[in-house]
């Protein structure tokens, strides 16, 4: 019976590239900080049979029969997120983070209205506004930046390009900002101008529920995430909003945007948020940032520069430019010693986005394995020496080694 074959009877091409994707994250070190490895208890839910059910609608108002325990994993999810988070309203059905901001677009702005949100090669993300996007063609985009000499929001210039283009909507959130955001003068500057405050809160959800970060739910009148990158849970969106605009926010997902929610990806949000509210989960989140500011000072005592000079969260950007060593050229060369980054802009970039001037590192997914900051300084010299000799491939091949040894030491899951 086709049904009850397994993977590797069924489909052994697909199986093998499975087991191949297996030893690659297992041995090799993954600085991309916004990928983590989810529990085994997340990977079980996301597996479950939920993936067989339509269920369009909300929770006791659906659109098909047969949804007494889908409405029993969607509710036990909100109510766990909005304990979580101190948040009048959640939306757990929403895809990513990316169909989270579109929404939002959706159910607060009409066409042609203006999104203030910070340039993407200053930090910001795609889904906010970046020429290509959905948001680009259907609203007016005007972006801010970091200051030239802090590398950090100056909220002076931040206030006068408000003042001046008086969005609809303010977006204040990141991919590549190394620092603690204040919520508070965003929604001063917010209400200045009688604009949304959307906090895009994907990358640091996870610090966020730990108390590890300033919390946006206070200031914001919504907040989006994802559930895979520092809360540690299976790929997809969150909403976090106030009662106010729930109604709109819920339409907006359904029908506005999506049709059928993943289910199964429902059930493992409901894992991930009850893991996050476990002492574990709060030595975790405070151990991502010990081991960012490991990794930090150890490339700063190497000689490199680090956008604003550090870190307070879970990433670094590091400067390559005295190396005269684009960011894509590193990140090639890591890769070859099994060192798993991404080439990123650093502000005022003069290299393009396909090249860039920096890299990005980041600690969740390291953390996860049970590294600390003696395994993080290790790291990072190991990256310093890479790339101070980008012409010694031999270096590469043993460094490769000393990796896979220090990956066979932590192990992601003890007994895969
Ligand atoms: N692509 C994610 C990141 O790497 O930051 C954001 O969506």
């Amino acid at each position: 019976m086709i049904q009850s074959r397994t993977l590797a009877e069924c489909d052994p091409q697909v199986d093998e590239i499975i087991k191949k994707e297996i030893l690659r994250q297992q041995e090799t070190l993954t600085l991309i900080p916004s990928e983590n490895y989810a529990s085994k208890a997340v990977l079980k839910a996301q597996g479950s049979l939920f993936t067989n059910k339509y269920a369009e609608g909300y929770p006791g108002k659906r659109y098909y029969r047969g949804c007494q325990w889908i409405d029993e994993i969607e509710k036990l999810a909100i109510e766990r997120a909005k304990k979580l988070f101190k948040a009048e309203y959640v939306n757990v059905q929403v895809h990513s983070g990316t169909q989270a901001n579109i929404v939002v677009y959706q159910a607060l702005l009409n066409p042609g209205d203006t999104i203030f949100s910070l340039n993407l090669s200053h930090g910001g993300h795609l889904s906010h506004g970046k020429k290509g996007t959905f948001p680009y063609k259907y609203h007016r985009i005007v972006n801010y930046g970091v200051d030239r000499e802090t590398e950090q929001f100056d909220y002076d210039e931040i206030r006068r390009l408000a003042r001046k283009y008086r969005p609809h909507l303010i977006i204040v959130g990141a991919s590549a900002y190394p620092r603690l955001i204040e919520f508070k003068p965003w929604r001063k500057i917010a209400d200045e101008v009688g604009a949304y405050l959307l906090v895009d809160a994907a990358h640091i959800i996870g610090l966020i529920a730990a108390g590890f970060h300033p919390d946006p739910i206070p200031y914001a009148d919504v907040v989006t995430a994802t559930t895979q990158k520092t809360l540690r849970g299976p790929r997809g969106g969150l909403i976090l909003c106030k009662k106010d605009f729930s109604d709109k926010i819920d339409k907006a997902v359904f029908p506005g945007t999506q049709g059928g929610p993943f289910i199964h990806i429902i059930a493992a949000k409901a894992v991930c948020f009850k893991e996050a509210t476990e002492p574990e989960f709060k030595d975790y989140q405070h151990q991502i940032i010990l081991n960012s500011k490991a990794l930090a000072n150890t490339l700063i005592e190497e000689g490199f520069r680090l956008v604003t000079g550090g870190t307070d969260n879970h990433l670094i950007l590091a400067d390559l430019s005295h190396l005269e060593i684009t960011g894509e050229r590193a990140a090639f060369l890591l890769e070859e010693a099994g060192i798993i980054t991404n080439k990123n802009c650093i502000p005022f970039d003069p290299q393009p986005p396909s090249i860039t001037s920096g890299i990005r590192l980041g600690t969740p997914a390291l953390t996860t394995r049970g590294m600390k900051e003696p395994q993080l300084e290790i790291i990072g010299k190991w990256i310093s020496e890479i790339l101070h000799k980008p012409d010694k491939k031999n270096l590469r091949k043993s460094i490769k080694e000393k990796v896979k040894k220090l990956c066979q030491d932590f192990p992601i899951y003890k007994d895969l």
